[in-house]
Formats: C-alpha cells, structure tokens, sequence
C-alpha cells in the first residue's frame, strides 16, 4: 500500500474532556440493515452455548435507529466527547465492497455530535472483524492487517473534515487472547500460537492505518496495575509474567518499537516470532498523539495453578493465579481498587513519558433496577466513579498528562460472552421496550462535569 505523510497534529483540547463511550457492536443492533454484512461476533453468539441466554447483538440498543435521540440524551448529560466505534462489517460488506449507505450512518451521527458541540471519538475496530476475513484466516494472518488499513482510510476520507481524534484498535488484547487463545471471545478459537501472531498483525494493522489518517491518533489497550502477592521470587516472576502479556506485549511495540525480550522467551514454546518481518516495528511503533487506558481492576497475583480463573488460562498465564485482595467487587466479579488506577497512570507517565493519555474505559457493572418511583437508583456506580475520578485528579496533581474521561458505558449494553446480564451504563436500558432511563449515577455524572472540576 502507498504511504502518505499525514499532517501532523490538530490541537489537543486544553480542558479535560469528559465523555462516555460505546462500541458499536454493543449497541447499534440493525445487525441486516443497509448493507452490513456477517462480523465474527454474529457468527459466534449465533454459535449454541458461547453468550449467555443465547443472547446476540441483533438488535441490542437499536442504536442504529435511536441514535439522535441518544445524542440529545448525551447533549442532556453534557457530555464533551462521545468514543464509539465503527462497524467494519458495515463499511466493508464484502471484500473490495464499500457500502455507502454504511458510511452514511456514521456521517449522520458525526454531524448531530458536532452539532450539539460534543467531539466525536471513533475507534476504527471495537472486536467486529468481518465474517469473510475470519474465514480467510482472521488476525493470524498478515492481510488481514493490510485489510484494516485499507477500511481505515476509507472512513477517514469519508469523516476526516469533522473528525479529528481517531483510535485504531479497542483492546487488542482481547481480540487476540479471548479470541485465538481462550476461545471466549469471538472467534472462538482455542490455539495459542494463532494468537501470538493474532497480537503481532493487530499491532501491524494500527501502524499501517497511522499514515492512512491525520490529526490525533492513538490506541486503546486494556491495562491493568499487576502486583505480586508477597515478595516471594516465585510471585515476583508471576506479576512480571501477567504484566508483561496485559500490558508490555502491546505498550513496547507501539511505544518503543520492540517486544519485551523476557515475554518474548515466555512464549517461545508457542511461537518463534517468525511472522515478525523486517520493518514491522518500525510500522507499529509509528508516533501516535495518544494512548487510551482502559481500567477496571487492578491484578494481584501469585506463582500457582490458575484455578480461580474457571475457564482456559490466558497463555502466559498458565502458572500464575490471581489473588482476593479483599475489596467489593461488581457483578463482573472485578474487584474495585481505585488506586490501580492511580499507579497504572503513574507507572504509564514514567515508563512511556512520550504520550498523552486518555482513560479511554472506566466503568462498573451492577444489578440495576427501575425502582417504583421510575428512577434507576445505582449509589455502587457512583461511589465507583468518584473514587476513580479523584484517582485521576491525584494522578493528574502527580504529573501525570491525563486529559480525558470516558465512563464505560453511555448505555446498558452486549456485555459480549455475558450477553445482556451485566449492565454497564450510566442510563439503563430496558431490552425489550429500549427505554432509556438515565440513572442516578449519569446525573452525578452531568452535575460533576457542569462543577467541570475533577
Ligand atoms: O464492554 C467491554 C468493552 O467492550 C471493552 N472493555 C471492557 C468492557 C467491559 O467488559
């Protein structure tokens, strides 16, 4: 592919920004119309026994058909910024196949942020890889990078006089891990070496849309703060181990433009690293504006069998274990530590000082009810933002270049494997009527962002 010299750089907003985020598989539903096409995501919660209730993202929020009336709502909130993401399966039907009437969407929904002043935030891929690039081999194989790259300037030629802030890939960490390795996620595929590979070309994908697009550009990674249960060798070395694949894998390629050597022989028993070619990491560690963070818990760990875990071990993970720190977890069972944040972000600013950063996802799940008198009365979700924002004021106070806040999630929404059961939103959503109902926790939300302190 040719490779343009992007323009350097639109202007950073000097305030902090406040937003909230979705993702479009999450919520558009619509999942036939105007010309989308099959994404691994229908296929797998299609598939008997991978979501539960057999729940899909067919209709989910109806977003797709309700997305000015969720605007107006986020506009009723104040929200700064809104982070969606973009349904490749929409843009790209087909291969070689540009659907127009797919570009539309997303210019529609453009058009009504801006003209309600909240800045538009698209990630280029939130997990919705199309059906016919799995069948070709999915994130293990190296075109599939190409093929993203090539999706991504389509959408920037279509949105790049409004859009100003773009993110390549949400997590992908889970794309590859949960995807390749586990099999919990979609595709469903249970082979760790696919997955070190699948890492390798998500990676590639980003640096190759990089010259594809101009003003801000960044990645998200889900990141947690890992520490050893005791000063035990043995937990020392587990802690550096599950580091080192959450977060290293990704953060040193993109940011310094190599692979940690100590992960790299972690893995050696499942891949020899040939599928990296000469050049790719000059290509993934392509300078970007900023890195966005998703936090939700921190990890501690120890050396051991990974029994708490219930399910496939992450690669890399098979002789370590995740520990009870003893806090109040949320319905996800993530345990909420405030600090892990703090120290995530700290840690970020001191190893990787080149970017500014963004918390991208921060957010809590809980059994969310509309009580008699209509309300949504969820004080566990406000308790869990406040601590985490004044988590970012400390660490902002501390030197850290944090700049923005995005809650997860706008809306209840696809909690992916746990289909409908976990509810994310600051406004809930009831799934058979799509009433949307702001809970207490997004009036706070609103009341702290017209305070506009953090
Ligand atoms: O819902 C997800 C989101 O899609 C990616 N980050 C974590 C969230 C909560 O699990």
């Amino acid at each position: 592919m040719t490779v343009e010299i992007r323009p350097r750089s639109a202007p950073t907003p000097t305030l902090f920004l406040w937003g909230a985020a979705t993702s479009s598989y999450q919520i558009e539903g619509a999942f036939a119309d105007d010309g989308r096409g099959p994404s691994i995501w229908d296929t797998f919660s299609r598939t008997p026994g991978k979501v539960k209730h057999g729940d899909t993202g067919d209709v989910a929020c109806d977003h797709y058909h309700r997305y000015l009336d969720d605007v107006q709502l986020m506009a009723g909130l104040g929200l700064k910024a809104y982070r969606f993401s973009i349904a490749w399966p929409r843009i790209m039907p087909e291969p070689g196949v540009v659907n127009q009437k797919g570009l539309d969407f997303y210019d529609r929904l453009v058009d009504a942020l801006l003209e309600r002043d909240i800045l538009p935030w698209p990630t280029l891929y939130h997990w919705d890889l199309p059906q016919y690039l799995e069948d070709a081999g999915g994130w293990p194989v190296r075109d599939t990078a190409y093929r993203f790259a090539e999706y991504a300037g389509i959408v920037h030629e279509a949105l790049k006089d409004r859009v100003s802030h773009w993110t390549t890939l949400n997590e992908p960490w889970c794309s590859a891990l949960l995807g390749y390795a586990n099999g919990e996620h979609a595709p469903g595929r249970k082979e760790p070496s696919a997955a070190v590979a699948a890492v390798h070309h998500l990676l590639l994908g980003h640096g190759l849309a990089i010259p594809t697009l101009s003003g801000n550009i960044g990645i998200t990674l889900n990141m947690s703060h890992v520490t050893p249960a005791t000063e035990a060798p043995e937990d020392v070395d587990a802690a550096r181990r599950i580091d080192g694949i959450q977060n290293r894998l990704f953060l040193d390629p993109v940011l310094r433009g190599s692979y940690p050597a100590d992960i790299v022989a972690d893995l050696a028993d499942l891949s020899d690293f040939s599928h990296v070619l000469d050049g790719d990491l000059e290509i993934i560690s392509r300078p970007v504006d900023f890195l966005g963070v998703n936090y939700y818990s921190p990890a501690l760990v120890a050396a051991g069998e990974p029994a708490a875990q219930g399910s496939t071990p992450w690669i890399g993970a098979e002789s370590a274990r995740w520990m009870e720190g003893g806090r109040k977890r949320t319905t996800m069972g993530w345990e909420i530590d405030e600090r892990g944040l703090y120290d995530l972000l700290v840690r970020l600013r001191k190893d990787y000082p080149a970017v500014d950063l963004y918390v991208t996802e921060n957010g809590a799940a809980f059994a969310d009810v509309v009580s008699a008198d209509g309300a949504v009365h969820d004080p566990d979700r406000i308790d869990y933002l406040q601590r985490h924002l004044n988590a970012c004021a400390d660490a902002i106070r501390d030197g850290v270049p944090l700049k923005g806040y995005f809650a997860w999630s706008l809306l209840d929404n696809f909690e992916w494997a746990h289909g409908y059961d976990q509810r994310f939103g600051i406004v809930h959503v009831d799934f058979d009527t799509h009433r949307r109902t702001p809970k207490d926790s997004a009036l706070w939300y609103a009341a702290r962002i017209r305070k506009g302190e953090l």
